[in-house]
This record gives C-alpha cells, structure tokens and sequence, in this order.
C-alpha cells in the first residue's frame, strides 16, 4: 500500500521555485539505502545496535584491535558490493540532468550513488570502496585489500596499516569536501534532505546553512527529524517511493530544457 498519493501534488505555493530552480542539492543518509537492504545506523536493529560506535569506528578502536574492526569492514564492504542501488538512488542521479547546478552530497560510504550513475557527488563520509594506509595514506581498492588479506588489516610497503577510507568519529571530513558543500548549501535553491536523522555533524549542518540562505528545503523520512520544523515540505514515506514521485511532481512543472 503506497504511502503517498501518486502522482504527487505539490503545494501550490511551492510550484512556481521548484518549477524555475536552476541550482539543486541533495544530501542524503542511510536511510536512502535502507530499500536496497542495508541497515541505517540509529533505528531500531540499526548497525549502532549491532556494535558499540567507540568499539568499531574510531581510529582508537582501530590501533586497539585492527583485526576485529578489518573483519567487521570487510563483511560491510561484501555487503554493500552484494546489494544493488534502489530506485531512489536512480531517481537522484536523473536530477543531474534536470537541474544545470546539481550536487548530491552524501554521508554513506555504501558506494550506491555512483554505482546509480551519480557523477557531481561529494561523499563527506568516505567510501568503503577503498582502502588506505594509516600512516602514509596509500590507497588500494577494498576489494584487492580484502582478497589480499581478509581477517587482518593488509600491511602498507611503509609498514603502516590499511584502514577503510571512511571518516571515523574525532575524525577530520576529507580535505575540501565540507567546504564545496557549504558552498553548494549556500547557493541551493533546492535543499532535499533525504534518510538522515541528522544527528552527525559537521554534516547535519548543511541543512541549516541551506535554511537561513534562502533555499526551499524538502525532507524525505518516514520519521521526524530536528530538522523537520524547517521543512517547506516533508514526506514521510520510504525514499524509494517518494523520491520518484517528488521527480515526476517537479517535472511536471518546470518547461522542457530548464
Ligand atoms: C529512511 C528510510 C527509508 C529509514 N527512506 N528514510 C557538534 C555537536 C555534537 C557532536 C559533534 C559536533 N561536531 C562534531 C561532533 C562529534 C561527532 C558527532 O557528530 N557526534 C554525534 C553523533 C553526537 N562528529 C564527528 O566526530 C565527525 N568529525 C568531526 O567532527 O571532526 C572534527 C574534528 C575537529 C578537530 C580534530 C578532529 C576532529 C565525524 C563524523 C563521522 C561519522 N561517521 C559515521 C560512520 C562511517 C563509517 C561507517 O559506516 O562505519 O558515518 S557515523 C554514521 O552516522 C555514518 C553516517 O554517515 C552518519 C549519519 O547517519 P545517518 O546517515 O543520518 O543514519 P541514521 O541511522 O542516523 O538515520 C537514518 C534515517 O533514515 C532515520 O532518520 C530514519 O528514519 C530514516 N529512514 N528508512 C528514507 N526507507
Ligand atoms: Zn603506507
């Protein structure tokens, strides 16, 4: 049974800005992926009831006991390179084409959105596609890491150790990657915050750059969010039938070629 009414109508005040918007940003959370079989991290049997966050990521968790947290990334990375992007995340990398500024700016590190076909993307958490060395920061594909060495962290040429390419708590955002998208956040006239609880920050802090400078902010959650109150628009349904939906609704009212 479909939560939202399809087609979608959009509220009458909102579409003549989403009808004539030229720059767009979505900035997604895991619960994008959760329709492609991945467990987001807070709800209930998330990953954050799996596992202690202070006994799996953190850089801490990792010198103490570089084994288990290895293992435990590698079965992550089997299991996001098992599954297959939804339609929700199709649905984002057709916006690429519908809007001429468009920037996905995501906090997974499943690797979905590229493996949708997402090209302007700025993953602000890493990625689990990669791995890297702790201590001089070589890179080699998680896939080579694993098959290499599958239940120890493979060691570097340098004598370091490789880690997953993700950003672990205390952990600075990769370089720039937290500057470009304040700068997109700033300039968006479409905010779409999609499958975020919003509780992780730096990063949950876009969606208030985006608010107090003017973009119209659009939230895609089956649950509320602290950011819910500032929502322009909120759908409360699974992303894999919202986000469709809310792009059928939008195209239908901007003119061909915007
Ligand atoms: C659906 C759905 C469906 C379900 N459709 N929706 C300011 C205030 C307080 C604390 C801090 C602060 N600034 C920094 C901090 C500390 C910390 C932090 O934020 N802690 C809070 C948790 C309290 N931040 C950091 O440590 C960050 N680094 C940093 O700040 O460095 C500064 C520094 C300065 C100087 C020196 C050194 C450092 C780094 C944060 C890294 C986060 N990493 C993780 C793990 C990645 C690796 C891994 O995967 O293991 O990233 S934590 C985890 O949370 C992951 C996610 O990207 C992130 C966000 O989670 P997300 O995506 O929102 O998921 P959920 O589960 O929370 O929500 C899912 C949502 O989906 C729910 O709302 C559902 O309702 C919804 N949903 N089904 C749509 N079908
Ligand atoms: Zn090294």
């Amino acid at each position: 049974m479909p939560l939202l009414d399809t087609p979608l109508e959009l509220p009458a005040e909102l579409r003549p800005r989403l009808g004539k918007a030229r720059r767009a940003v979505a900035f997604t959370g895991a619960g994008i992926s959760k329709e492609s079989g991945l467990d987001t991290f807070r709800d209930v049997g998330g990953v954050w009831q799996q596992v202690r966050p202070e006994d799996m990521a953190t850089l801490d968790a990792f010198r103490r006991r570089p084994a288990v947290v290895w293992s435990w990334y590698a079965e992550r990375w089997g299991r996001a390179s098992a599954v297959a992007p939804n339609p929700a995340h199709f649905a984002l990398a057709r916006w690429e084409e519908i809007f001429p500024y468009f920037t996905l700016v995501t906090q997974n590190v499943d690797g979905l959105h590229p493996r949708a076909g997402s090209r302007r993307l700025i993953e602000l958490h890493g990625t689990l596609a990669w791995a890297r060395c702790d201590f001089c920061g070589f890179r080699l594909p998680m896939g080579e890491a694993v098959a290499k060495s599958p239940d120890r962290p493979p060691v570097c040429d340098c004598g370091g150790l490789l880690r997953p390419a993700v950003v672990w708590f205390g952990e600075t955002l990769p370089p720039g990657a937290m500057e470009r998208a304040t700068e997109e956040a700033s300039l968006a006239e479409i905010f779409l915050s999609i499958g975020t609880s919003g509780n992780v920050y730096p990063a949950a802090g876009l969606i208030d750059v985006a608010h107090q400078c003017g973009a119209c902010l659009i939230e895609i959650n089956p649950e509320p969010t602290p950011f819910s109150r500032l929502a322009h628009l909120s759908l409360r349904a699974p992303a894999g039938e919202a986000l469709p939906a809310l792009t059928e609704a939008i195209l239908a009212c901007r003119p061909p070629n915007t």
